[in-house]
């Protein structure tokens, strides 16, 4: 027979009950995800848009907020490589849909799961470099894509890494020796170095970070982007992500949102599974 137990991490459950108007076993299971003080209860239980953090607290975000403003004003041809998987899809289409909002001109590529496999490849640049595309973004890939980011460099081509990946490294005596892309801007919360809050977030997420900081640095109101959130909470549900911190706020609002989305393809999508909006 099965036995079930359980956990009782130490707090004051009544107190935090009453103060939070729910019910002691609640806070007790809020305590057992490691959720501790008063401030992050309450944005656990309450957490809204408003409490995401700035995107410009990533390391490189200002960078490729530049270079990208250069290249739209310039007319340069911007190709995104995604990847195929519900992260790499939705993370593509935030791309895309953000820069195309900008005036960028803009398309995109994504590997063939059976031919390519995961991630940046050789031919994948070379496709790019034949097309004649100036700079290319990567997302929810690219961090461990050292090699094939120096043959796109060699190339001429401008980079922009976007990722939520860890970085490989090589142990070596003195400690762990990072093997960086050397694209001209990195955005990936779990580099060396990055200040951002949160590392728990998926590709399509950083995505929307990066398209956000885009949008407000070119004087856009963030509000305009807020129904991308449906595709950040899609991806993190499907990446499999913690949901903790943004990405329970991302989840929440997304699943809101679903509801009422404008997107022809979720529509359909949510007609053809016969999910109940
Ligand atoms: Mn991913």
């Amino acid at each position: 027979m099965e036995q079930w137990v359980l956990l009782r991490k130490g707090a004051d459950f009544e107190g935090i009950g009453k103060r939070f108007q729910i019910s002691p076993r609640l806070a007790c299971l809020i305590r057992n995800r490691d959720v501790i003080g008063d401030e992050a209860i309450a944005q656990y239980l309450n957490g809204t848009i408003a409490d995401l953090y700035d995107g410009m607290l990533m390391k490189d975000m200002d960078k490729a907020v530049d270079i990208l403003r250069e290249k739209i004003a310039e007319q340069k041809r911007i190709r995104v490589i995604g990847d195929y998987d519900i992260d790499g899809v939705n993370a593509t289409y935030i791309l895309l849909e953000g820069l195309e909002k900008l005036g960028a001109e803009v398309d995109s590529d994504i590997p063939s799961r059976m031919k390519d496999g995961y991630g940046l490849n050789v031919e994948l640049i070379e496709r790019a470099y034949r097309d004649g595309i100036d700079t290319i973004i990567t997302c929810d890939n690219g961090i461990a894509a050292a090699g094939e980011i120096a043959y796109g460099k060699r190339l001429g081509m401008t980079i922009v890494v976007t990722d939520h990946h860890e970085v490989p490294f090589e142990e070596e005596e003195d400690g762990k020796n990072y093997l960086l892309p050397l694209a001209d801007a990195v955005i990936d919360p779990k580099q060396p170095g990055c200040e951002y809050p949160f590392k728990g977030l998926c590709g399509a997420a950083i995505a929307y970070k990066l398209v956000e900081a885009l949008w407000e640095a070119t004087g856009g109101d963030a509000e305009d982007l807020d129904y991308l959130i449906e595709n950040v909470a899609i991806a993190t549900v499907g990446d499999v992500m913690e949901l903790e911190n943004e990405n329970r706020i991302f989840v929440k609002e997304g699943l809101q949102m679903l509801k009422r989305t404008h997107s022809p393809g979720l529509r359909s999508l949510i007609a053809c599974t016969g999910v109940d909006k």
